[in-house]
């Protein structure tokens, strides 16, 4: 299949899906007829703005990893297909962050620019998320900051991108914009377009003297939108985060922020085998700051026993609504304390369901 080329039964299952979720739209048959006259003197279709919005929502619902799904309904959809030009998609990845953060009372909203069409090429986000830390390598072989991104810092500063004059462990990388047949962008994130956390723990007061913080809105930009036979590789979406994904992934993992040893040491805890539970211990506190500076700070974050029983909610409303809701196991339990919460207690249907979101791997080019 040739990229912004058509597949035809996917673009009509979708139409006949949005009109069986909404009878009020009518008889199905006048816009399949619309469809298949336009596919057939341009090669593609134009969703309506109520297809689009629908598209996005059902392709959140059909997020098999996504735990956060009760709210599928709730999605804020931007609909800006008219706008494929780096810069401006930059610039509106901006706004986005502005719409979403709300001053701290998080939206989950998805701004959808231009599609893949016949002949012409649609903008790609290199970023993994809109906001991301930069690492630098240091001359030891350590790294400074999220080592996570260290391809897309390299590709940044080869592209001409100026890191702060000190360099820190949270500096914001600038978002990377491409689209064939037009210049490529690199554009900083303006300082009060991303709201950030300094973290703090409610009895260890040391810790926020470390200068550790996170960012409010886990806005994922890389993955492509596909809705009925058509593909928005540009399409950043977010919701709220779940504490563990900050507290025990993003500082925790030993190839990201690994914070534990630190801590430990700094609680005063017996690191002398791993049978003293030392890490467990020091997790647990870090997952506990994560979600008391959020707290404190005024930005919407939830624990992962709370984001369980909204997921197993959200189940029981799917089935009695007579859908499969397919779900991936291994990424909605919880990376912390995962025998205590509800998720991990049954199996998940795994078909794998239309619209969704696709990966598209990193940002090499
Ligand atoms: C994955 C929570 C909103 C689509 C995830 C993960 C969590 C999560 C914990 C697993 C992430 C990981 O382990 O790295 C939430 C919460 C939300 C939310 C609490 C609050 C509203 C959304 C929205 C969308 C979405 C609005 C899309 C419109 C996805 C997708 C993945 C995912 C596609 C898989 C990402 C991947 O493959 O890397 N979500 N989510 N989520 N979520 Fe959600
Ligand atoms: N674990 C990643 C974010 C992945 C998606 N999580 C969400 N998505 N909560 C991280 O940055 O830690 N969302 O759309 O809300």
């Amino acid at each position: 299949e040739k990229l912004g080329e058509i597949d035809i039964p996917e673009a009509e299952d979708f139409v006949r899906q949005h009109h069986a979720e909404y009878p009020d739209l009518g008889p199905v048959e006048a816009r399949l007829a619309e469809v298949h006259a336009e596919i057939a003197a341009t090669g593609t279709y134009r969703h309506t703005a109520a297809e689009l919005a629908f598209g996005a929502r059902v392709a959140w619902r059909n997020s098999s990893r996504c735990i956060g799904r009760l709210y599928w309904r709730s999605l804020k959809v931007r609909d800006l297909r008219e706008v494929s030009s780096p810069a401006r998609v930059a610039a509106e990845c901006v706004e986005h962050l502005r719409v979403a953060t709300n001053k701290g009372k998080i939206r989950p909203v998805i701004t959808v620019f231009a599609p893949a069409e016949p002949g012409v090429d649609a903008p790609r986000i290199l970023n993994e998320q809109i906001v991301r830390y930069a690492a630098y390598r240091g001359p030891d072989g350590g790294v400074l900051g999220d080592a996570r991104n260290l391809a897309l810092t390299e590709l940044a500063l080869k592209r001409g991108w100026r890191p702060p004059a000190t360099r820190g462990p949270f500096d914001v990388l600038p978002l990377m914009v491409s689209c064939k047949g037009h210049e490529p962008a690199l554009v900083d994130i303006p300082a009060d377009a991303v709201l950030e956390v300094p973290l703090s723990h409610p009895e260890l007061p040391w810790l926020a003297a470390l200068g550790v913080r996170w960012h409010a809105v886990p806005a994922i930009s890389n993955m492509r939108l596909r809705i009925g036979g058509i593909d928005y590789p540009a399409a950043p979406f977010n919701g709220w985060y779940m504490g563990t994904e900050i507290g025990a992934r993003n500082l925790a993992d030993h190839d990201r922020y690994d914070l534990l040893p630190y801590l430990a040491k700094r609680m005063g805890l017996d690191m002398s085998s791993e049978a003293t539970l030392w890490r467990d211990r020091a997790l647990v506190e870090l997952n506990r700051a994560v979600l008391h500076s959020f707290g404190e700070a005024g930005v919407t974050i939830t624990d992962h026993h709370t984001e369980s029983r909204r997921f197993l909610t959200h189940l029981e409303k799917e089935e009695a609504a007579g859908r499969k809701c397919p779900a991936d196991w291994s990424w909605i339990v919880p990376p912390v304390s995962g025998g205590l919460t509800p998720v991990y207690h049954r199996y998940y249907d795994t078909d794998e369901l239309l619209p969704n979101f696709f990966p598209t791997g990193g940002p090499a080019k």
